[in-house]
């Protein structure tokens, strides 16, 4: 679901984590809560601030951690970044800031993009977006005077029905300042798994094959059906959030989950257990039982991080090898091993005898195997090989061939499209906003010490005795309007559903704003969120929607 391109490709870090902390002058942090959800980076980040004095401009409808190393913060209201950037490229063309070279040299649709902006000046998209017109001005002067200047976003721009135009018009500012391909600028979404980078460059996305070669196109087709031997689809397929609510279309008849926990993980939780409920056959192959394993007809186990070798790409394109800690525990078998067995399999069973010499079946030993056919088929990955990550050398990809050094910044003299191409993009509201029948809006995500269903953190003694239940965020002021306070039950309701949780009176929410987490099944957000998907991505909008906030009992009474 994180397949996001924009009009340069792949939705990866056009830069580098450290070139970004070494060489910014400024940094844009749009929707993503580094210091909590990337911590590693986010020290990074508080580093450059500390030590070099870095201007950091955090825009976030809350205030989280790293509001505490900003020379400024952009409170918007949830799901208003359009009319936001739109405003800040507005005053930076008012005061002729943009960087004339760099669009005359490198970009195309610039006039259509100049009109639209024109559209949003200051006082309008104050007005939008709730944020005041100094401040607007003030983050403009800094964004564009301190150069280079880099953007970095996570899900607080992408789980919208916005969620690509949001990335398209944070492309749009780094081509209006020229902040592309030049050290310390750049467009940097942060993905989230430690792998989903690696899966949507193996073509784990509907659309494309391998390297984002996309499966309508017959040359790249022919490709893979030379390699494979086998006849392959011409149709894109589904994603995984039109899966599950495919089997009530009668879409799906069979579903095959892996290192995947729906039944926490996809919004509106009612509707997606009548999916799985619905579902012929589930095979689940996973490595604890989660909240999906009640659905599964065959549970496959596999194994952990710990318990296997291979190769995971980080957000930074950069290829990292993992070797096993220990061996595999009990029956579990790594992933691929799996996969390969279970192919062979049906390979034999579509022949009716074992595997004979009409197809050879899937040979794989080793993962260095898979990495050799993946560099032969892939080429931003044709020069990586086991031997040189041994050596420790540091492969950002593009690796064309075997003596290229990797490509730690992207489109440094031109863009993979040739020019950059504006895009004019309007406010759209979200889906659903609040009403006199649910008042207030929901904004979920993530807390430090868990991991999305909390399949594997809730099982850690050390994080359950820190955070062991839902916190829903709730704003001193509607506190008081609704007579809550702090460790009070308060019941939210959406109208997909409702939950009981614990009150956490702070003003790191906004007026008429909750925040609730996805990380214990027994409150979990996804209870009450909507399935309203972006209409390119498919990602849902996770980040808004309408709620009621009720109390249930205060411990004293
Ligand atoms: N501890 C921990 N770390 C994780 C994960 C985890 O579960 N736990 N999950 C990993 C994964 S897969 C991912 S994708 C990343 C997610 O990393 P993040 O995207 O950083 O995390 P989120 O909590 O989803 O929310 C991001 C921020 O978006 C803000 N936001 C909400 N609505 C809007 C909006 O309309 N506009 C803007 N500009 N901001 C908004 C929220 O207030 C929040 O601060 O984290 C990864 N890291
Ligand atoms: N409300 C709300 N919902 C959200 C989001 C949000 O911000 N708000 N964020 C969304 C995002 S960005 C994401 S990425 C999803 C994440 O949602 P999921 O991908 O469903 O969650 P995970 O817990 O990361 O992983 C799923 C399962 O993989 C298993 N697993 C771990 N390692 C392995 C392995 O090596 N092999 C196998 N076979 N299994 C393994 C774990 O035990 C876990 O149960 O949640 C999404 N849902
Ligand atoms: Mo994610």
């Amino acid at each position: 679901m994180a397949g996001l391109t924009t009009s340069f490709g792949s939705g990866a870090m056009s830069n580098s984590m450290d070139d970004i902390a070494d060489f910014a002058r400024a940094i844009l942090v749009i929707g993503s809560n580094t210091t909590e959800q990337h911590p590693v980076f986010g020290t990074m980040l508080r580093r450059a601030v500390r030590r070099r004095g870095v201007q950091l401009v955090v825009a976030d409808p809350r205030r989280i951690d790293l509001v505490d190393f900003a020379v400024l913060h952009l409170q918007q209201k949830p799901g208003t970044d359009i009319a936001l950037v739109n405003g800040l490229m507005n005053i930076v063309l008012e005061k002729g800031w943009e960087d004339r070279t760099f669009i005359a040299g490198r970009t195309e649709g610039f006039e259509d993009f100049r009109e639209t902006v024109q559209r949003y000046p200051p006082d309008k998209v104050a007005e939008i977006t709730g944020v005041p017109v100094e401040q607007l001005y003030r983050a403009a002067e800094i964004l564009a005077l301190q150069k280079p200047m880099a953007v970095i976003w996570a899900m607080g721009i992408t789980q919208h029905i916005v969620g690509v135009h949001n990335v398209m018009n944070l492309a749009n500012l780094q081509m209006l300042l020229g902040n592309m391909g030049l050290p310390g600028g750049g467009v940097n979404p942060l993905r989230g798994q430690n792998n989903v980078q690696g899966a949507c460059d193996m073509g784990g996305l509907p659309n494309v094959y391998p390297a984002y070669q996309v499966v309508t196109n017959p040359e790249s087709r022919r490709k893979f059906e030379t390699a494979w031997g086998v006849p392959l689809p011409d149709k894109v397929g589904l994603t995984a959030t039109e899966m599950i609510p495919g089997v009530l279309q009668d879409k799906i008849h069979a579903l095959y989950i892996l290192g995947e926990d729906p039944a926490t993980s996809d919004p509106d939780s009612g509707h997606v257990r009548k999916c799985l409920d619905g579902v012929d056959f589930l095979v689940l192959q996973e490595i604890f039982p989660s909240e999906t394993s009640q659905f599964a007809d065959v549970l496959l186990p596999g194994v952990t991080f710990a318990e296997k070798e291979g190769t995971f790409t980080n957000t930074e394109r950069r290829v990292q090898l993992v070797r096993k800690a220990i061996e595999p525990l009990g029956q579990a078998h790594p992933d691929w091993q799996i996969i390969t067995d279970l192919a062979n399999l049906m390979l034999a069973a579509g022949e009716r005898q074992p595997v004979d010499g009409t197809h050879a079946g899937w040979q794989y030993q080793t993962p260095a195997n898979i990495l050799s056919e993946i560099c032969a088929l892939t080429p931003s990955y044709a020069g990586i090989s086991y031997a040189r990550l041994e050596k420790g050398e540091r492969l950002q990809w593009p690796v064309p061939n075997s003596d290229h050094p990797g490509t730690p910044i992207l489109h440094i003299n031109k863009f993979a499209r040739g020019v950059g191409k504006f895009a004019p993009l309007e406010d759209i509201p979200p889906a659903e906003i609040p009403d006199d029948d649910y008042p207030m809006l929901l904004s979920t995500g993530r807390v430090l010490y868990h991991w999305h269903g909390g399949s594997m953190t809730r099982r850690s003694a050390g994080l359950s005795a820190i955070y062991n239940q839902a916190l829903v965020e709730v704003n001193p002021e509607d506190a008081n309007r609704l007579g809550l306070k702090n460790q009070d039950r308060l019941r939210v309701t959406s109208r997909r559903g409702a939950i009981e949780a614990e009150a956490w009176i702070t003003d790191r929410v906004p007026l008429g704003v909750v925040y609730a987490n996805f990380h214990f099944p027994d409150s979990s957000a996804n209870e009450l969120t909507i399935a309203a998907l972006d209409p390119i991505a498919k990602i849902p909008e996770y980040k808004v929607c309408a709620v009621r906030v009720e109390l249930v009992q205060s411990p004293e009474s």
